[in-house]
């Protein structure tokens, strides 16, 4: 048998990922408007965040701070430099462009501040990969339009891409239309993107009580959105490469029985699949539309709306990949302990201090599975475990668990290269410590970089290597052969 060569391509783009709403801070300054984040509580693993309306004095909103890179971008950018970064995913505060959202004129601060940004990664040859909307937009348009379940919102984002495709367009080659769109087609992702304001008690969990419809004709406008950027953006400069971005769920069929084995097909079509087909391939799935009959969702449509998501296909496919989960047909399975919040127990694996199941082996899988499917580049664009660190009395952070993740995931990144997967680059998510999306806490970190800050939003904010940030760095400078 012949030897085979496991290398990861020249000028594979390794780096990291962040979101201006979980690490910029800078919520009110340089003419910012207020964001859906900045309306968003901080929380913990078992107290979910919650929504309000009216900022609560003494209230603790983890995205007016951050870990104030708003500030600290130069230091920041240096450390990422010192790892030897090629690319750096970082998201673009719509609200520092267009405080509200929909204003006639952008804000030239919230402008400069990102010509700033992507100066100073230049200056160290790191190529920002710019997501346009992560899990944020200006908390006006949820207040006047209910957010995206209105089609008007959809020329305010093409206006806001338009601004900036201008703009960076000599500083910029790749760009996320939206982050993790598929969050829509589940009922707790609605906030988060943006979408709409939550008819429930405020609280950022299942409980939002759910509209389908509502929720997939926001959808359908995003969209259209993604389409008409996509179309934009190569219009305006045709180098311009631009993607979607999936939150990729694995799932494994509980057991062999045929009807395990379709849910789990099924689950990969409705939770993965609908979205990318539609941004891939330009058209809704064939299940997407025996779903929605099914479920008596009708989404109006224009027309002219078919030929847009014709002419709007995306670049290169981009997902995040943490975990893995099981799912079983048979309701009773739920009972027998096996449920995690984002689906069943495998007992192969094991779970993080957050419950989410580590499986590189699966990322391998999903690699394949995408690239089977539509042959376009891919990109690894969010990573990683999150855990609580321990700094040692001399300051040190030995998160030899962190390197373990990430060495297996990488292992088998490689292994999906030899397979012929197309694989542009890989940005593990929170390269720097950040907040937590999902919980709004500063203890789940992700980061090879420690910033000093709790729960509670105190700490100096201070910036340390943890080991990771070494182990990292060599990765880097041997392509990924030194792990
Ligand atoms: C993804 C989001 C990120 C991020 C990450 C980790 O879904 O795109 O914004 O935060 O998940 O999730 P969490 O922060 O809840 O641990």
């Amino acid at each position: 048998m012949e030897n085979i060569i496991k290398k990861f391509p020249e000028g594979f783009l390794w780096g990291g990922a962040t979101a201006a709403n979980q690490f910029e801070g800078g919520y009110k300054e340089g003419g910012k408007g207020l964001s859906t984040s900045d309306v968003m509580t901080g929380g913990t693993h078992t107290t979910p965040r919650r929504i309000t309306p009216v900022l609560e004095e003494g209230t603790y909103y983890p995205s007016h701070e951050a870990i104030d890179f708003y500030h600290r971008y130069k230091e920041d950018i240096k450390l990422f430099a010192d790892m030897g970064f090629k690319v750096f995913r970082m998201s673009i505060a719509w609200t520092r462009i267009f405080p509200n959202g929909d204003d006639a004129q952008p804000s030239e601060e919230g402008l400069k501040f990102y010509d700033d940004v992507f100066t100073e990664l230049k200056k160290y040859n790191i190529e920002p990969l710019v997501t346009i909307s992560h899990y944020e937009a200006p908390y006006n348009l949820t207040q006047k339009y209910n957010g995206w379940s209105d089609r008007r919102v959809v020329d305010f984002y093409v206006k806001y891409c338009e601004t900036i495709f201008n703009r960076y367009k000599d500083k910029v080659k790749y760009w996320l239309t939206f982050n993790e769109i598929n969050c829509l087609t589940m009922p707790f992702g609605t906030f988060m993107a943006g979408a709409i304001m939550p008819e429930g008690n405020g609280e950022l969990s299942a409980n939002i009580k759910d509209n389908p419809q509502l929720r997939y004709q926001a959808l359908h406008h995003q969209f259209i959105a993604s389409a008409k950027a996509v179309k934009l953006g190569h219009q305006i400069n045709k180098d311009f490469k631009i993607g979607c971005m999936i939150a990729y769920m694995t799932s494994y069929a509980l057991t062999c029985n045929p009807e395990d084995v379709f849910l789990a097909q099924q689950k990969d079509n409705l939770s993965n699949f609908l979205c990318s087909d539609v941004q891939v391939r330009g058209a809704y799935p064939g299940f997407a539309k025996r779903y929605f009959k099914e479920n008596n969702i009708n989404i109006a449509m224009e027309e002219g709306d078919e030929q847009i998501l014709r002419e709007g296909c995306v670049d290169f496919y981009t997902f995040s990949y943490y975990m893995s989960v099981c799912v079983s047909a048979d309701p009773n399975q739920e009972k027998i302990g096996g449920n995690l919040s984002m689906g069943l127990k495998n007992p192969y694996l094991k779970a993080s201090a957050w419950e989410w199941q580590i499986d590189p082996k699966g990322l391998r899988w999903t690699l394949n599975n995408i690239y089977n499917r539509y042959q376009i580049p891919l990109m690894v664009v969010e990573n990683g475990l999150g855990a609580a660190d321990t700094v040692e009395a001399d300051g040190s952070i030995n998160d030899d668990y962190r390197i373990e993740y990430l060495r297996e995931h990488i292992k088998e990144m490689k292994e999906a290269v030899v397979d012929g997967v197309d694989l542009m680059g890989y940005t593990p998510w929170g390269c720097i410590d950040l907040v937590s999306a999902g919980t709004g806490e500063m203890k789940k970190r992700y980061g090879l970089i420690y910033v000093d800050k709790d729960n509670d939003g105190k700490g100096t904010l201070d910036r340390s290597p943890k080991k990771s940030f070494y182990w990292y760095k060599k990765v880097i400078d041997t392509n990924g052969e030194n792990l």
